[in-house]
């Protein structure tokens, strides 16, 4: 068993990427559902109010945002494809765009009584009224261009024109095997094709066999966990060792704040303890697991001393 906790839910289409990584990567893992929104008080010492999902834990090394996470998939599995920062320029621009503008189109767009059927049918009106509200909150102080519907939906249809031009003669999308890209682009229709069951995905045969190739890989092997077990093991463990490196020049040591730049904009603060070129290490002391490491993507989050 791979030491790798995701705290996650069902409906969250990044935690369906780490998912399906997972999967791909053949690991075994344990999983803490969480609420679909927070408060989340038994995450809230972990993620230290990084509000969004999913988040993975090794011991007491948090890491937020599945960037860091697919990174340490890629470092279990030794399956470096899964790192974005491996893959080609081409793929990480791909990357950038589809988890991003293309997942903002296709979660807008899917909303339709199938999704609000699933979503009752696993919590109550109140938690979906309060759902709603969170979500329109969080977007009203979101810092992303917002796109109207019409323009969003011709989007969506761009992004599975484009996808089934690019597995015209492939099994995915950059070539014979799956790496980043693949995960990057199926969660965001697997929230459109199986969870909302919008007919548009219907038209497009390679994107659905391809989504189908992907979902063969299954999860990797699962065992459910509670959240107090979670937080025991952090309590038990003592954050790894950070490469000595100092990227930002003289910010090491220093108090910082560490917050998304696009939406679910909740700082983490802690002390600095690593800056590399791709990643953010910060420590904070949690009154109820003791020290835990914070690791953060530079890219998409802004650093405040
Ligand atoms: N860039 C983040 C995006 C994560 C994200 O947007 N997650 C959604 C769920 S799929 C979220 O957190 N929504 C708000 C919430 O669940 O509280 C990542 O790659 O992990």
């Amino acid at each position: 068993m791979s030491e790798l906790i995701l705290h996650h839910y069902y409906f969250s289409p990044f935690s369906e990427k780490v998912r399906a990584m997972l999967g791909y990567a053949g690991l075994s893992w344990q999983s803490v559902e969480v609420r679909e929104m927070p408060p989340r008080p038994l995450l809230a010492p972990l993620a230290g109010g990084y509000r969004k999902i999913p988040v993975a834990q090794i011991g007491a090394d948090i890491f937020c945002d599945t960037r860091t996470i697919a990174r340490e998939i890629a470092r279990l599995s030794n399956k470096p494809e899964l790192a974005m920062e491996n893959c080609p320029e081409e793929v990480q621009a791909f990357i950038r765009e589809v988890d991003l503008d293309v997942f903002l189109a296709c979660i807008i767009t899917a909303g339709n009584r199938t999704l609000l059927r699933k979503v009752l049918k696993e919590s109550s009106l109140l938690d979906l009224c309060k759902l709603l509200w969170d979500r329109m909150r969080m977007g009203s102080k979101a810092k992303v261009k917002a796109n109207g519907p019409g323009k969003m939906k011709r989007m969506v249809r761009e992004h599975l024109d484009r996808l089934e031009s690019m597995l015209a003669n492939q099994p995915f999308l950059f070539g014979e095997t799956p790496n980043a890209a693949d995960f990057s682009a199926y969660h965001s229709l697997w929230f459109q094709r199986d969870l909302a069951e919008q007919p548009v995905v219907k038209g497009y045969p390679k994107v659905n066999a391809w989504m189908d190739r992907l979902q063969a890989f299954g999860q990797g092997n699962r065992t459910d966990i509670s959240a107090e077990q979670a937080l025991d093991i952090a309590r038990n463990h003592s954050p790894r060792a950070v490469p000595d490196s100092d990227h930002d020049g003289g910010l090491i040591g220093q108090a910082v704040n560490i917050a998304p730049a696009d939406y679910g904009r909740e700082p983490v603060s802690g002390t600095l303890v690593a800056s590399t070129p791709l990643e953010w290490v910060i420590v904070r002391d949690d009154a109820t697991v003791g020290q835990v490491a914070n690791h953060f993507p530079r890219e998409g989050f802004a650093l405040r001393p």
